[in-house]
C-alpha cells in the first residue's frame, strides 16, 4: 500500500525505468538539431511521436512499461533544418499527480487500485499515438478519450468527445485515415466501461465531425489494440487478452493471457452495418499491429504481425505458463480470407523470416494493396538490447518487398536499436524512412534518414539529439501547412 506521508522518490531499479528505459521527464524545445550529411529538401513537414515517460515512481513500487505518461514530440522539417519539441501531454492524471507531487494512481488499467483522492478522474495516459487529422493534433490511448494539443506548441488544449457527440467511452490508438476521402476510422472497445464486450465503430468525416457510430459486441471482452479497413471492409479482430472485472476489483490486472479461447476476426462491409458482422474463427494466436489490408471484390488481404501469444512479459497467462521470448516472437504475416465464406480456408503465410513488430506503409496507399513494409526487426542472432515495451528494442530496419518476397535490412552496430519507422512521401520515389535510433553506449538518440528504395545503403543524413529519447510507440507525418508548421 501506498505511504501517504511520505512516498517514494526514486523509481525503483527495474529494467522498465534504468538504462535506456531510464524516465527522461524532459519538456524542451532544441532549435536547428545538429545534422551530419544534408537533409533532403523533400522533407518538409512535421513528425509528431508519442510515447510513455512517468512523470512519478509508481505508487505501488512497480508498473508496466505501457502504462507511463504521455509524452509528444516533433521534430519540425524545414529546409535543411530541423527542430525538436517536446511536452507532456496534460492529462487528468498528469495534472492530480502534478499537483500532489507523487503518483496517484494504481495499476494499469485498474482504478481499483488508485488512491481514494482521485477517483472518477479520467485514467487516460494519451501516451500511444499521435495522429494528426482535419489540421488537429491528437494524442491516443486505447482506453479512454483523446487529447487534443496545439499541432505547433503541443500544449494540451483537452479532451476530445467529437463535440460531446461520441457515446464510446474509448477511442483507438489505431486510427484510419482514409486516403481518399479524408475521413478517420475509429473504433473504441470496452466502450461501455471496463471489461464491456462493446465494440463502436466510428467515422468522422474529412472536417472531423462525427458521422457515424454503431456499436456491436464482441464475443468476449478482449484487447483489440488495432483493426483493419480496406476499400469496402471493416475487419475486427478479437485475439485472446482477456479482461475481468472480479479479477480488477481483487487487485488484479486487467488482461489475461487465454490461450483455451479462439481468436474471432469480424468482418463488416463499409457501405453495410455492423449487424451483418461475419465472423471467423481461428485458434488462438497474437497480433497487436496491421500494417495494412486490401481487398479485390470479397478477397481480402491482411499483413498483420502475428506472435503465437501475446508478446507483453507482464501480461500473464492464465495456464501459469510463463512467457517465452523466442516462442512468441511476432513475425510479419499475410492473412487472406473471403469476407462472403467463413468458412472457406484462411490462408497465412509469413512475410519475413526477421521477427519484429512496428510495421508501417506508404499510407498514401493505405486500405489499397501495397508493395513495401517497413519494421523494427529483432533478429535473435544480434546483441538483444533492453529498451521499450517488449523488453527488447528492434536491432535491425526491415523492409518487406511483398511483390518479389525481398526482404532487406539495415543494422547499425551492437549498441543501437531503432524506434518505429516513418515513412515521408515523396512524389514519384518509394520516399524516405526516419527512425529514431538509441544509442545504448551513449545513452543519446539521434534519427536516421534513408531512401527507403535502400535502407542497406545507410543514412542519407542523421539527426543528433544531445539528450535520449525513451522508446516511444507510434508517429504520424503531417505535410507542411499553415496549421502545423
Ligand atoms: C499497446 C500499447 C499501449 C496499450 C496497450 O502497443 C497496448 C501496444 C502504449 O499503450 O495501452
Ligand atoms: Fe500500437
Amino acid at each position: 500500500m501506498p505511504n501517504d506521508s511520505s512516498p517514494s522518490r526514486q523509481f525503483p531499479p527495474l529494467p522498465q525505468f534504468s538504462g535506456m528505459n531510464a524516465p527522461s521527464r524532459i519538456e524542451c524545445h532544441i532549435q536547428d538539431l545538429e545534422v551530419v550529411g544534408e537533409l533532403p529538401q523533400a522533407l518538409q513537414g512535421s513528425w509528431y511521436r508519442c510515447g510513455p515517460d512517468p512523470q512519478y515512481p509508481p505508487m505501488l513500487g512497480d508498473d508496466i512499461y505501457i502504462n507511463g505518461d504521455g509524452a509528444v514530440s516533433a521534430f519540425r522539417f524545414a529546409d535543411g533544418r530541423v527542430d525538436f519539441t517536446m511536452r507532456y501531454v496534460r492529462t487528468q492524471r498528469f495534472e492530480a499527480e502534478r499537483a500532489a507531487h507523487r503518483s496517484l494512481f494504481g495499476l494499469y488499467r485498474n482504478p481499483y487500485t488508485d488512491h481514494a483522492s482521485v477517483r472518477g478522474l479520467d485514467r487516460g495516459t494519451a501516451n500511444t499515438t499521435a495522429f494528426v487529422h482535419a489540421g488537429r493534433l491528437f494524442a491516443l490511448k486505447e482506453d479512454s478519450l483523446p487529447y487534443e494539443l496545439d499541432p505547433v506548441t503541443l500544449e494540451t488544449k483537452g479532451r476530445h468527445d467529437f463535440d460531446g457527440k461520441l457515446r464510446s467511452r474509448t477511442v483507438t490508438a489505431h486510427p484510419k485515415r482514409d486516403p481518399e476521402t479524408d475521413e478517420w476510422l475509429f473504433f473504441g472497445y470496452e466502450a461501455a466501461g471496463d471489461a464491456s464486450k462493446d465494440v463502436a465503430f466510428c467515422v468522422a468525416d474529412k472536417h472531423g465531425a462525427l458521422v457515424r457510430e454503431e456499436w456491436f459486441e464482441a464475443p468476449y471482452a478482449a484487447m483489440q489494440h488495432d483493426f483493419a479497413v480496406t476499400r469496402d471492409y471493416v475487419i475486427f479482430s478479437v485475439f485472446p487478452t482477456v479482461c475481468d472485472l472480479d479479477r480488477m476489483k481483487a487487485g488484479g490486472t486487467h488482461w489475461m493471457w487465454d490461450g483455451a479461447l479462439d481468436t474471432w476476426i469480424g468482418v463488416m462491409r463499409r457501405d453495410g452495418s455492423a449487424k451483418d458482422m461475419r465472423w471467423f474463427r481461428r485458434p488462438a494466436c497474437y497480433s497487436y499491429h496491421v500494417a495494412n489490408a486490401f481487398n479485390t471484390g470479397s478477397q481480402i488481404t491482411v499483413d498483420l504481425c502475428v506472435s503465437a501469444r501475446n508478446v507483453f512479459p507482464y501480461v500473464p497467462a492464465r495456464d501459469g505458463s510463463a512467457h517465452d521470448p523466442e516462442a512468441n516472437a511476432p513475425y510479419l504475416t499475410r492473412w487472406c480470407f473471403d469476407a462472403d465464406n467463413p468458412e472457406s480456408s484462411f490462408n497465412s503465410r509469413v512475410l519475413s523470416p526477421i521477427p519484429g513488430e512496428l510495421p508501417r506503409i506508404d499510407e498514401r496507399v493505405s486500405m489499397q494493396p501495397h508493395r513495401f513494409i517497413y519494421y523494427g526487426g529483432i533478429d535473435p542472432r544480434k546483441s538483444q538490447l533492453v529498451t521499450g515495451p517488449i523488453g527488447l528494442g528492434s536491432n535491425h530496419l526491415v523492409r518487406v518487398d511483398t511483390q518479389t518476397g525481398g526482404v532487406t535490412s539495415l543494422f547499425l552496430s551492437d549498441t543501437t536499436t531503432f524506434q518505429e519507422p516513418q515513412l515521408v512521401p515523396v512524389p514519384g520515389a518509394e520516399g524516405l524512412l526516419l527512425a529514431v535510433v538509441d544509442h545504448h553506449d551513449t545513452g543519446l538518440a539521434s534519427v536516421v534518414v534513408l531512401n527507403a528504395a535502400d535502407i542497406t545503403a545507410g543514412p542519407i543524413a542523421q539527426i543528433k539529439l544531445p539528450i535520449r529519447l525513451r522508446d516511444s510507440f507510434h508517429g504520424d507525418w503531417a505535410p507542411s501547412t499553415p496549421q502545423t508548421i
